[in-house]
Parts: structure tokens; sequence; C-alpha cells
């Protein structure tokens, strides 16, 4: 008696542990059981100090938060995606700087082009990437043939521009404080320039995603659902099906949404992907993105993660794809 419930105790852990649903069918949609790091949580890790770090708000700049210089642990030693180059974990100094507190929104990006006229690639080639929920039956339908090969859920569309997300009948009026999208790298140079501003390099960015907390998987922590609430806006459902949205949206969310992490900083993770100044390690002609978007699921793109990076050209431009700026810190407050 007593063997056999040691035996069925040791039976049922072999055949049930290794299995929490992830590993036998990561498409499912239970985000709820985020084998790999998970080990590492506790409510005392995710409330560690911010040593060094004090947010102030900087006046020359507005909604931006002085980031002081620190090391920090950057990557991961347990990389999800090798091609991605996520590990491992090093030290990096990071010099003081600014880094704006949301990503930029369609307002922002409005009162630059009508400071500038500024036109961007998108328009300028007359197209962009647009996911394929997001329009309709008959559009899908035409526009099969200009589908990106290794992602079919990516359309290249004709008139999909930063007012015009979803083709040339759809507008922003109800999302100005959206993040911008359909903005290439070269457009977000100029934006961020054009402010006295600059992108953030990929560790400045990292350092802000990870908030002065070591080695979680997210701005947060590294628990999901900590709380059993939604930190990002991500995707929740079986990918590219079924977008159940529980996270309050389908798509872009506005930039203040979900809760900022311990730097004052809002959708690091999701929401947008945002472009950093940095090349990609094996391809100088690419530029490092980060943060993941809302169109992103662990069964295929577990990149919310402050380690993920990916990248793009920097004439590309997507529905999921923004940024935000950084700046330089004036020599006296060092
Ligand atoms: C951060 O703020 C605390 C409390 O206000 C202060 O004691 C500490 O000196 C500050 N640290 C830095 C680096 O400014
Ligand atoms: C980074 O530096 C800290 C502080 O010196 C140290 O405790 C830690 O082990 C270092 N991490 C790595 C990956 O070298
Ligand atoms: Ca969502
Ligand atoms: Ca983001």
């Amino acid at each position: 008696m007593y063997l056999s419930t040691l035996l069925f105790l040791i039976l049922n852990f072999y055949i049930v542990a290794p299995d929490c649903g992830c590993d036998v069918s990561r498409t499912d949609g239970d985000e709820h059981c985020d084998t790999k790091g998970e080990n590492l949580y506790t409510k005392e890790s995710n409330e560690l100090p911010i040593e060094d770090n004090n947010n102030t708000w900087y006046t020359g700049f507005e909604k931006m938060v002085l980031i002081k210089r620190a090391d920090f642990e950057m990557g991961t030693n347990e990389p999800v995606f090798e091609n991605d180059f996520e590990d491992p974990v090093r030290n990096v100094t990071v010099g003081s700087f600014y880094l704006d507190i949301y990503e930029v929104s369609n307002k922002d990006f409005k009162i630059f082009v009508e400071a500038t006229g500024y036109k961007t690639e998108a328009e300028v080639f007359g197209d962009s990437f647009i996911f394929e929920q997001l329009i309709t039956e008959e559009e899908r339908e035409s526009l099969k043939d200009f589908r990106a090969v290794q992602a079919p859920w990516w359309v290249k569309m004709k008139g999909v521009t930063w007012m015009h997300p979803e083709g040339p009948e759809s507008n922003i009026l109800d999302r100005m404080d959206h993040p911008v999208i359909h903005v290439s790298w070269n457009d977000a140079v100029a934006f961020c320039k054009h402010l006295g501003k600059r992108l953030p390099t990929e560790a400045e960015w990292e350092m802000g995603c990870r908030g002065g907390l070591r080695q979680r998987l997210y701005p947060w922590g590294n628990k999901l659902n900590a709380k059993d609430k939604h930190w990002a806006n991500l995707w929740q459902g079986n990918f590219p099906e079924t977008n159940t949205a529980e996270d309050g949206f389908m798509a872009t969310a506005p930039v203040t949404e979900f809760p900022p992490n311990r730097f004052g900083l809002y959708n690091m993770a999701g929401n947008v992907w945002e472009w950093t100044q940095d090349t990609w390690t094996s391809n100088k002609a690419l530029r490092v993105k980060k943060g993941g978007s809302y169109l992103c699921h662990r069964s295929y793109c577990w990149r919310y993660r402050c380690a993920a990076r990916s990248h793009n050209t920097r004439d590309t431009s997507a529905g999921n794809l923004g940024f935000r700026c950084a700046a330089n810190v004036p020599y006296e407050i060092y």
C-alpha cells in the first residue's frame, strides 16, 4: 500500500511534472506556464530597490526620465532564440541618458510632420506591411501574392502609411494617443533628431526595460501575468487565427496604458516593437528592434522579454513597429 502510493507519486511526478502544457502544445494559448526562468520569481526579487537609479524628470525634455550611469547585466544565459544572439549575460556600463517614458504617439508624430513637412518612407515607397487580420477578406485575397515568405500573415499593402494604418480608407483620428506605426528606422531617426534627441542604443533600451531588476524576463519581473493582471499589450489565443484580446487590445493600445516599470517607462514590452540605434550582430545592414509587439505570443514570438531582440532593414515599416527616443545628458549634471 505504502509502496504503491510512493510508486504512484513517483510515476505521476515523472509523467506529469515535465508537461505543464507548454512543451506538448505551445500553441494552446496557455500563457500562464512560463517554465523557463519562472523559478527566479519571488516577491522579494520583484521588489529589489533601484540603487542609484532615481527617477528624475528633466525639464529640458518633456516626458523623459533620467536613467543614471550604472552597470547592468545585459542578455541572458537561457536564450530562447539561438539565432538572435541573446546570450550570454554580460555586465555593460551605460552612461547617464534620458529615455522617453512613452512610445512616440501619432499625436507626437503629427506635430513633427506639420512642423517639417516630413514624408515617411512608407509614403515615398507607397506601401507598408500590415497584419492580415486587420484588413478585409477581399483585401486579403487580392494581396495574396504580396505576402512575406517566412511570415505569411504579413501582407505588403499599397496606401498604408502612419496616417492610414490599414489602408487608404482607414485613419488615426480615434487613436492619436496610440503609438505611431509604419515608420522606418530612417523615419524614427529623423523624428528624434528634430527634437534634439536620438534613438536609444540597444544597451540603453534594455537597461530601461529591466528597470533596475536583475536578470528578470520582463520589465515587471518573471511572471507574465503576475497578480493575475496583464502587464503588457500582447497576443492571447492561438496565433495567428484567434486573438482573444484578454488584455483589452486587439491591436495597438494607447502609449499610456499598462503599468510603468520602476523607471517610469511604459510599454517597453509589447504594444509596438521599438527601433534602436544598433546594427544587427551578423548583418550590419540591419537595425536592432526590441520589446515585441501586440502580435507576440509565447508560442512563436517570445520576444517581449527584455533580453530578446530582432531586426529589420532601415527602410522597413510595419503595423507593429514604432520607437521612442533617448537623449544625451548635458555634461553639468553627470
Ligand atoms: C536617490 O534617492 C534617495 C532618496 O531620495 C537618496 O538618498 C539617494 O542619494 C539618491 N541617489 C542618487 C544616486 O541620487
Ligand atoms: C556583474 O557585476 C556584478 C557586480 O560587480 C557582479 O556581482 C556580477 O556577477 C557580474 N555579472 C556578470 C555576468 O559578470
Ligand atoms: Ca493585445
Ligand atoms: Ca513597446
